[in-house]
């Protein structure tokens, strides 16, 4: 079983600025964060980030045939990007859409989630957290042949 997590833009910035929202863990954190839960679940796992929406698109393409499942936060593309959302219709491999905030608690334009529309679930407001339930969901339901 292979995991891809996808992150978007200004992820990268975790811990530098708005700690009060993203708490003040660093990105490097997060990945350390994640890896720990993968080996902790024998799963195999790659985690990219990018600051560049075709770059996304390009890597959710590119997991086809390749990764059994994609946790991924498009982080600000969530509420723009078509491209992201017709990426992962087309590969169609099971996703689940990850926020450390709770966007259903921010701003109007953070209401919307166009990847959402494409993922079999959502986590949203447990910070890094969200990311090891995604990926224990991914094994439970990959493990269920569905
Ligand atoms: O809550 C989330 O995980 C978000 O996907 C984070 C995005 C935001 O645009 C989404 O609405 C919700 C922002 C990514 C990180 O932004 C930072 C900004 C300043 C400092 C550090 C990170």
């Amino acid at each position: 079983m292979k995991i891809l997590i996808l992150n978007g833009p200004n992820l990268n910035l975790l811990g530098l600025r708005e700690p009060d929202i993203y708490g003040r863990k660093t990105y490097a954190d997060l990945k350390a964060y994640i890896a720990a839960v993968c080996r902790d679940e024998d799963i195999g796992f790659e985690i990219r980030q990018s600051n560049h929406e075709g770059d996304l698109v390009d890597m959710i393409q590119e997991a086809y045939g390749i990764f059994d499942a994609i946790v991924i936060n498009p982080a600000a593309y969530t509420h723009t990007s078509i491209a992201i959302l017709d990426a992962l219709k087309a590969v169609s491999i099971p996703a689940v859409e990850v926020h450390l905030s709770d966007i259903s608690e921010r701003e109007q334009f953070r209401q919307v989630s166009y990847a959402g529309l494409a993922c079999i679930k959502t986590f949203k407001g447990l910070g890094f957290e969200g990311y090891r339930k995604a990926i224990e969901f991914l094994k439970e339901y990959l493990s269920q042949g569905v």
